[in-house]
């Protein structure tokens, strides 16, 4: 029983001595662990003199319990401890500055369509839209495109089940709105056509603007100067040299391409004519009373000129550090 207080003492002291749980735990086996140091004293109790055996089991006890109460202090500081270091790990400083939102954009095709929309605007053109799976009345027959016309192919459009079409140009807009307006009509028609066709330079969708302009006594002389001004004004050039080149289309007559002089040459941007009166007669817009005007460009097209984009297959990738650059 002498050594009671020394095995406390050095209890206490490996039990302050610990810096962890799993160490706190182990010094508990050895004092109070089936054949710990405390634990083997008690044992040894029976082996006291019975009149000596009250006295000696009540020190025993009080180092028994003057060790567990250091214990359960050492392990309530540790787990506080262990809670402060987690908290302060894993704490926010609200006040720090946001990550920032990063930006997104329009598409250079979307930024094109809507300079050119902006342009036409400013014109007095209105813009006009419809549906993208067309009839084959309103995308073909409205437009004075004949039952056995090659653009008809199956090799150039995409039929629809139940006989419809996606539309192979933006003119059936036109077509609709012609039927359900009087003159003065003055719209643009911008969005998205199809075609049989997928290589470099074409892409099975693409994008058009068709303009048209019908009221009494409008003529070549206004197409030439809406065309040409709309031309100087999107390539930001008053001196632009711009080229009227005949040309055929089924729903104009007379009809022409549209060149512009660049620094490699002409270079064709579009085509435009007079709208066939077939196609006005049609749309029950008298051709003997009202004339008009009709123009289609590529935005695409456009859109690649504008910001020297080489290759159309670029527009449709979706590659986000292509796309940033027009943010
Ligand atoms: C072009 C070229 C020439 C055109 C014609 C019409 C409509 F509906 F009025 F008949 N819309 N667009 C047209 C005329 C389109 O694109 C190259």
């Amino acid at each position: 029983m002498n050594n009671v207080d020394a095995i406390l003492q050095a209890g206490l002291s490996a039990v302050a001595g610990v810096t962890d749980l799993i160490e706190l735990e182990q010094v508990k086996a050895r004092y109070l662990g089936k054949s710990g140091e405390l634990t083997e004293l008690l044992k040894q109790l029976g082996k006291l003199a019975p009149e000596e055996r009250k006295a000696a089991g009540a020190v025993i006890n009080q180092a028994k319990q003057a060790f567990e109460a250091a214990h359960n202090d050492k392990r309530d500081a540790l787990n506080a401890a262990k809670l402060e270091a987690q908290l302060a790990s894993e704490s926010l400083d609200v006040t720090l500055p946001g990550r920032g939102a990063v930006g997104g954009g329009l598409h250079p095709v979307a930024l094109t369509l809507e300079r050119i929309s902006g342009l036409f605007r400013t014109m007095g053109f209105e813009v006009a839209d419809g549906p993208e799976i067309e009839s084959d009345f309103y995308n073909f027959q409205a437009l004075n495109i004949p039952e056995n016309h090659p653009a008809r192919a199956m090799a150039d459009t995409f039929y629809v089940e139940g006989g419809e079409v996606l539309r192979t140009h933006t003119s059936p807009i036109q077509a609709r709105f012609m039927e359900n307006n009087q003159p003065p009509i003055k719209i643009v028609a911008p969005g998205r056509v199809y075609r049989v066709d997928s290589d470099a330079t074409h892409s099975p969708m693409f994008h058009q603007m068709e303009g048209l302009w019908v009221e009494e006594g409008v003529s070549f002389a206004d197409l030439k100067a809406v065309v040409t001004d709309f031309l100087r004004r999107f390539f930001e050039r008053d001196d632009l040299q711009v080229r009227f080149r005949p040309s055929f289309f089924p729903f104009t007559e007379p009809s022409a391409e549209i060149d512009v002089l660049g620094e490699r040459g002409w270079l064709e941007v579009g085509g435009c004519g007079m709208v066939h009166p077939n196609v006005l007669r049609i749309a029950n817009i008298d051709p003997e009373k009202y004339t008009g005007f009709a123009f289609g460009i590529g935005l695409d097209r456009f859109a690649m000129l504008r910001y020297g984009v080489n290759d159309l297959r670029l527009f449709f990738e979706n590659d986000l550090n292509f796309l940033k650059q027009f943010n």
